[in-house]
């Protein structure tokens, strides 16, 4: 087996897993729960040098941020399902959502994670916290108008930007308390019922996953 995915369950790696579930894709998983210690020690490095999950190996190749293993497995792996051409109506769109979900939305979910934890260094200021609450629920009120008459994000059905948007939801939820509007609960409703990602957050209490919708 060539692919390796490091996990730690209910994290971004959650993403990877998912992709990988849908496609259907053969991976041997290792998984280490959260330990800010162990992923700061010599020994996690060597396998992430930022000390953070995810992390896929394909043979010795590494790949550690999220959207690029996406992408990675994809294109290597993926034969051009839940993916879109660049010549394609849909390429601005996908690009964009699939983005979204990360650096639109994650990056500023972690922030107020960490800060709510109230755990050094992760702890920020109480304006930068709401600064980041404001960038999320922007994100979502784009995300409610482009739902309006669809189930998922792009036209032709179900894509990696649904994953990406819809681990976020997810993140923010368990992470943030973050509840939604009907429109965006019935798009997350619909993203849990998938087998793939059901597998994903098999490893998670089933009663968290459960109260998710
Ligand atoms: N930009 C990275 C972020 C990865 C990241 O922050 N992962 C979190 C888990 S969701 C982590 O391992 N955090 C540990 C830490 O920052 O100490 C990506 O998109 O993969």
């Amino acid at each position: 087996m060539t692919l390796t995915l490091f996990h730690t369950p209910g994290t971004r790696s959650v993403r990877a897993r998912w992709v990988l579930e849908e496609l259907n894709t053969p991976h041997d998983l290792k998984t280490f729960e959260y330990d800010g210690e162990y992923f700061a020690s010599d020994e996690f490095r060597a396998i992430n040098p930022m000390a953070k999950m995810p992390a896929l190996y394909d043979g010795k190749e590494l790949i550690i941020e999220l959207i690029a293993i996406m992408q990675y497995v994809l294109d290597r792996y993926g034969s051009g399902q839940l993916t879109v051409a660049a010549d394609d109506p849909e390429f601005a769109a996908y690009l964009q959502w699939l983005h979204m979900g990360e650096s639109g939305m994650s990056g500023y979910i972690a922030t107020s994670f960490g800060h709510a934890a109230s755990v050094d260094p992760y702890k920020v200021t109480e304006a930068h916290d709401q600064y980041c609450r404001y960038q999320v629920e922007k994100a979502l009120g784009m995300l409610e108008e482009r739902l309006e008459g669809r189930t998922y994000i792009l036209d032709r059905g179900f894509s990696a930007a649904d994953i990406s948007l819809g681990y976020a939801l997810i993140f923010a939820a368990v992470c943030t308390g973050t509840t939604y509007s009907d429109r965006v609960q019935t798009y997350l409703s619909a993203l849990l019922k998938r087998p793939a990602l059901q597998k994903a957050l098999s490893d998670l209490p089933q009663e968290a996953v459960a109260a998710l919708g």
